[in-house]
C-alpha cells in the first residue's frame, strides 16, 4: 500500500522540490517523519524569517520552493513575508499542518479555522483538500500553479492524519507531470510591436523585476541598443534587470505619478517590460503620462496588465517576447545613447560615514558579480547611483516594501548561489524584522555578509514625515541597539566599524572567509 506520505514525497522528488524551509509544530510532524536523505530541511526560527529565506531561495533559483508552517499561528507570522512573495511573483508552495480532521470542527487547540481563507489575497491558489486521497493531487496542483505563468505563492493546508492514509489508485501519474505555458506573443503581435518601436521618434524603455526573473536582461540590452533608447529601472525596483554600467541605463525611476510623467517628457513611446505600470509609492498627483506619450507594456501577469491606469498591455512570456522583439527590430540610425556620468567619489569626512561613502567602499571592494540585497530604506537611491551591477540576479529588495525580507532572503539567495557572494545592506530598523535568519546562516554555514547601516533612526519615515507634513510623530528613533551582540548571540561573527578604513578591512575579511559575518557601520542619517 502506498501512503499519502509516500506519494507526496515522490511528487516532490520528481518535481525537484527537495529543499524545505520551515518551522515545525505538532501538526507538521507526521508530514516530516522519516525525512528522506535526499531532501534537506532548513530551519528558520520565526515564520517571517522562514518565508523570507524561502523567498530568496525561490527567486534566485526560479523554482517552486516548499515552505512548511505551523497551522494558523505560523501562517499568521508569515503574512508580511507573503505580501512580498506575492508581489515578486515568487513560486512558493506554502504548506501548513492542520489539526486531525476529527478535531477541526470543535476548534481544538492548533486547528486552522477556515484555513484556505487565511492567506488570501496573498496567494494565487489556496486549498485544504476535502479528503486525504485528494492531498497528492492538491500538492501537484500547488507546485504547478506556483511555478507556471505569472508565478506566485500558493497555500495548502493538510490535516495531520492524512499522511498515513492509503493513496488512491493512479496516484503515480502525478509525479512527473509537466505544465507549461507556451507564452510567446504571436508573429503578428511581435511585428506590430517592432513596427511601432522602430517608427517611434524617441522611444524609451522601463524594465521591471520579471525581466531579471526570466533571465532576459541580455535581450533587454539588445533591444535598447537596437533602438538607442534610454532605459530606466521600474520604480520601487525589487530586482535589477539591466546592467547599471550600460550607456543606455538612466537609473531607478522615481515612484510618484508626477515625477514619472516629468521624466518621460519628450518620449513618444514608452515600452514597459516585466513590471506593473507602475509600482508608485509616495502620492504625487498629476498626469500619468506627458501629452503625446504612448505606453505599451509586456507583462507575464494578467492582473498587472489590467490594473494599469493607462497604456496598452500584452500578456506574454517576457523572455521569449523580448528576444523575438530584439531580433525583429531593425537597427536605428539614431546616435547611440551616451552614458550618464557616474557620481564623484564621496569625500572622506570625520564622524559617522555618509551612506554614499559606504556604497563607494562596497563597490570598490566587492567582487563584480556580488549579489546585493537591500533593505536600507533611506539610502536606496544612493545605492542605485553607486553600485555597479552587471550580472543577471544581482539585486533583491522587498517587492511589497514589507520589512523583514532582506536579512533572511540574503541567506536563502546565498544558499541558492554558493559560487557568488551575497552582500546585504540593511538598516538598523529593518534588521530587527528578520533577525532570526542570522541563526540559520550560522548553523547551515551560509556565508552571507550583513552590513547594518546604523543611523539610529527610521530614516525613511523621517523623510516621509516631511513629505506628509506630519510633525512631532513619536516612535521614529531606534537607539540602544547592539547588532554585534545580537549577531554573536545567534552565532554569527561581527565587527563594529566607524571609519572607511575599518569598513574596508572588515569587508575584505568577510569576503575572504567562508562564514557569515555581520558588519555594523556607524552612518549618518540622509
Ligand atoms: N513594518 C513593516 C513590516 N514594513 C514596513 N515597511 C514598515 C513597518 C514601515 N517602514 C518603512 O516603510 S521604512 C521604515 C519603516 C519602519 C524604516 C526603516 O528604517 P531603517 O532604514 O533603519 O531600516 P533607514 O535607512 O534608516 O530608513
Ligand atoms: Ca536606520
Amino acid at each position: 500500500m502506498k501512503t499519502i506520505h509516500q506519494a507526496c514525497y515522490e511528487i516532490l522528488r520528481a518535481q525537484g522540490v527537495t529543499t524545505f524551509f520551515g518551522n515545525p509544530g505538532s501538526n507538521e510532524l507526521p508530514f516530516l517523519r522519516d525525512f528522506p536523505g535526499d531532501f534537506r530541511y532548513i530551519l528558520g526560527l520565526h515564520e517571517g524569517a522562514v518565508v523570507g529565506l524561502a523567498d530568496g531561495f525561490a527567486q534566485a533559483t526560479g523554482r517552486p520552493t516548499l515552505v512548511n508552517l505551523h497551522s494558523a499561528a505560523g501562517t499568521g507570522n508569515a503574512m508580511g513575508a507573503l505580501a512580498n512573495a506575492w508581489n515578486s511573483h515568487t513560486p512558493l508552495v506554502v504548506t501548513a499542518g492542520q489539526q486531525v480532521r476529527a478535531m477541526v470542527g470543535v476548534e481544538a487547540l492548533l486547528a486552522n479555522v477556515d484555513a484556505a481563507t487565511l492567506p488570501r489575497p496573498l496567494v494565487k491558489w489556496s486549498c485544504e483538500p476535502s479528503c486525504a486521497q485528494e492531498v497528492p493531487l492538491a500538492l501537484s496542483r500547488a507546485i504547478h500553479t506556483a511555478g507556471t505563468g505569472a508565478k506566485g505563492p500558493v497555500y495548502l493546508s493538510v490535516p495531520y492524519d492524512d499522511w498515513k492514509e492509503a493513496a488512491a489508485p493512479g496516484v503515480e501519474h502525478l509525479a512527473d507531470r509537466r505544465v507549461d505555458v507556451a507564452g510567446l506573443a504571436s508573429g503578428s503581435v511581435i511585428e506590430s510591436l517592432a513596427c511601432q518601436l522602430h517608427g517611434a521618434a524617441n522611444p524609451a524603455m522601463v524594465v521591471g523585476p520579471d525581466v531579471d526573473a526570466s533571465e532576459a536582461n541580455g535581450f533587454a540590452v539588445a533591444l535598447a541598443e537596437k533602438l538607442a533608447m534610454p532605459v530606466w529601472m521600474a520604480p520601487s525596483a525589487p530586482r535589477c534587470s539591466f546592467p547599471t554600467t550600460h550607456p543606455c541605463f538612466r537609473g531607478l525611476m522615481p515612484a510618484g505619478i508626477a515625477s514619472i510623467s516629468r521624466l518621460l517628457e519628450g518620449h513618444d513611446l514608452v515600452l514597459v517590460v516585466g513590471a506593473p505600470v507602475f509600482r508608485y509609492h509616495q502620492y504625487e498627483p498629476g498626469q500619468f503620462l506627458p501629452k503625446g506619450t504612448r505606453l505599451l507594456s509586456i507583462t507575464c501577469d494578467l492582473n498587472e496588465a489590467t490594473r494599469a491606469p493607462m497604456g496598452d498591455a500584452i500578456v506574454a512570456d517576457i523572455r521569449a517576447t523580448l528576444k523575438a522583439l530584439a531580433d525583429a527590430v531593425p537597427q536605428t540610425t539614431r546616435a547611440p545613447c551616451a552614458a550618464v556620468r557616474r557620481p564623484d567619489s564621496a569625500p572622506e569626512e570625520a564622524g559617522p560615514l555618509a551612506p554614499a561613502r559606504v556604497f563607494d567602499i562596497i563597490d570598490d571592494v566587492a567582487p563584480r558579480d556580488a549579489i546585493y540585497v537591500n533593505e536600507s530604506t533611506s539610502t536606496t537611491d544612493v545605492m542605485w547611483q553607486r553600485l555597479r551591477m552587471t550580472e543577471q540576479g544581482s539585486y533583491y529588495f522587498a517587492a511589497a516594501g514589507g520589512l523583514g525580507f532582506a536579512l533572511p532572503a540574503a541567506v536563502g539567495i546565498q544558499l541558492a548561489k554558493p559560487r557568488r557572494r551575497v552582500i546585504s545592506v540593511i538598516g538598523d530598523g529593518s534588521a530587527n524584522y528578520g533577525i532570526q535568519a542570522l541563526w540559520t546562516a550560522a548553523q547551515y554555514n551560509i556565508p552571507t555578509i550583513f552590513i547594518i547601516m546604523k543611523n539610529g533612526t527610521y530614516g525613511a519615515l523621517r523623510w516621509f514625515a516631511g513629505v506628509l507634513e506630519a510633525e512631532n510623530v513619536p516612535g521614529l528613533d531606534v537607539p540602544g541597539l547592539d547588532f554585534c551582540a545580537l549577531a554573536r548571540g545567534y552565532g554569527v561573527g561581527a565587527a563594529n566599524v566607524a571609519s572607511s578604513d575599518a569598513l574596508t578591512a572588515a569587508l575584505r575579511r568577510a569576503l575572504a572567509s567562508d562564514k557569515p559575518m555581520l558588519i555594523e557601520v556607524e552612518t549618518r542619517p540622509t
